[in-house]
This record gives structure tokens, sequence and C-alpha cells, in this order.
């Protein structure tokens, strides 16, 4: 094993990469945050997920149900119509797929779909069949920091220290994953940036990387035109740019990221972050 992989870490199950990977993100919703409505169309997500590939994405994330704020559920077989035809196409074109949900049902069609990869916004809180289904299957499992399914809305975006606090409820949600049955070396975690989290929040995390990765587990960094760039980009006085008009700043992080040892990135726009993923990666073989 390199040096890069020994840092990052691996997750069993998935291929091995010898730099930070590259998540491309295909939302099969009408209304996700920043390209809702585009893929909406099972042939149309599977043409941009096959695209995104050509780009540089060495995995592909497949979205059925909006997680912007405001936004309302899906029902389970509106999210299992949107989802499991694309899973099921990208897979057959050789694609590593990862799904992208909170549900146990659509996680489990999706893995016989030929998923490789679970990825649960809530850790596994929203559905309390998703961790036996995930371990049963023995698939690897994207544990996010999100305080939205707690009680009390007051706590949710409050913290003395973000990266502690988060460092923690992350561990405590790991270990139930491990208690409910998923292996350690399948476990990713990832600091869920904007989720009950605020601009200076979501720096602060990026600030410190090293202490997600203390955690022994794979980090995915999920930045990919979030709000708190729109901020930073915006300054003091101007108005924050549209989502779409923050790629660059998302590779940007992706280049950041990746030379912290995040694992994975996952964005929307592939072509530039696998640049900086790479350019990353010749930077660090050069030290
Ligand atoms: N963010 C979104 C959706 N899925 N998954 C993980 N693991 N981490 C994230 O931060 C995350 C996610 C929301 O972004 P989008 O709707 O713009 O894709």
């Amino acid at each position: 094993m390199s040096t890069s992989q020994v840092r990052r870490g691996h997750v069993s199950h998935l291929p091995v990469w010898d730099r930070c990977a590259v998540m491309g993100v295909v939302n099969v919703t009408p209304d996700s945050f920043s390209d809702g409505g585009r893929w909406f169309d099972t042939t149309a997500a599977i043409k941009h997920g096959l695209d995104l590939v050509g780009q540089g994405a060495d995995l592909v994330d497949v979205g059925g149900e909006s997680t912007r704020p405001g936004a309302t559920r899906v029902d389970e077989d509106e999210e299992l119509k949107r989802v499991i035809p694309v899973v099921r196409g990208l897979a057959a074109e050789g694609v590593t797929v990862s799904v992208d949900t909170m549900r146990a049902c659509v996680a489990e069609q999706s893995l016989a779909a030929g998923a490789a990869l679970v990825n649960d916004v809530s850790g596994g809180l929203a559905d309390p069949a998703m961790v036996p289904v995930v371990a049963a299957a023995g698939a690897p499992f994207v544990v996010m920091h999100w305080r939205g399914l707690l009680e009390g809305s007051a706590v949710r975006g409050t913290y003395e220290n973000v990266v502690t606090e988060v460092v923690e409820e992350l561990h405590a949600r790991v270990q139930a994953v491990v208690e409910g049955g998923i292996a350690p070396d399948r476990i990713v975690v990832d600091p869920g940036l904007g989720f009950s989290k605020d601009a200076d929040h979501d720096l602060a995390l990026l600030a410190h990387l090293d202490e997600l990765r203390a955690l022994g587990h794979p980090v995915l960094v999920a930045a990919s035109r979030k709000r708190f760039l729109g901020h930073v980009l915006a300054g003091d006085q101007g108005a924050p740019p549209p989502a779409r008009e923050r790629d660059a700043a998302t590779a940007a992080v992706s280049a950041l990221a990746a030379q912290a040892g995040a694992w994975a990135v996952r964005v929307h726009e592939v072509r530039a972050t696998a640049d900086a993923v790479r350019v990353a990666r010749a930077v660090e073989g050069a030290q």
C-alpha cells in the first residue's frame, strides 16, 4: 500500500485509489439545492453519470431525495422509482455506484441493483432498519454528521466548539453503527458541511480535517456548491453567487481536502475536481 493510501485509508469492498477519490453527484430530483431538475429522467440521469465518469469521477452518488433546507420528503415509492433504474443502469456499465438515501428499503434495493456503497446523510438515524440492512449486505456505509433528526431545533446549529462536538458525535454514531453489525473497515465518516452548520462551522471543520481523520475512518468531504462557498465568495457586502457559479471554489476545496488526507470529495462538477486531486497527489508524491 502506498503512503497516500495509508494516509487517507481504504474502504473494504471498494476499489483502491492512490489519491483522493472523486465522487460525482447525480441528483434524480426536481428540487435539489444545486442542480435540481436537470437529471430528473432515468435516461438523462444515467447519461449524466457516465459523463461524470468520463470526466474523471471514480464513483457516482445517486440520490432521489433532496436534503435542501425546507424540502419535503418524497414518498418511498417515488424515491425507488427515481433511484433504482439509475443505479442499475450505471452499475451495468461498470460504474462504482453509491446510493444517497435515508431509507433502508432504497438502500437494500439499490445494493441488489448493483450499488457498492450506501451514503446516508442521517448516519442511520432516519430509518431504524438502515444499519441492519447495510450490515446484512456487508456493504460500506457513509456516516454523515447531522443534528437534523435530534429533538429540539435550538441545539441543532449551536456549538461551543464545532470541531470537537462533530468529532464526538460522529464517534458515537460510528460506535452505534458498529454495534449494529457494520464492519469498521467499511465505515466512512463525513462532517456534513452545511447540515445544522453555518459558514464558520463549515470552514472550521475543513481547517481541522485531521481531527476527523483521527477517528480512524476514511473521510468524505462534500463541499460542492454549498452555502458557505457563496458566503466566502460574496465577501462582506455583495450577494453570494448562485450555486452553479461556485464550481471553481468547490475545486479549490477539493485540492485542500485532498492535501489534508480526505479519502474522497463529493462534487457536482467533476472535471476541475479531478484535476485538483491529481495535482494534490503529485505535490504529495514530491514531498
Ligand atoms: N450533501 C448533500 C447530499 N448528500 N452526502 C454526504 N455524504 N455528505 C453531504 O454533505 C451531502 C450528501 C446535499 O447536497 P446536494 O443536494 O447539493 O447534492
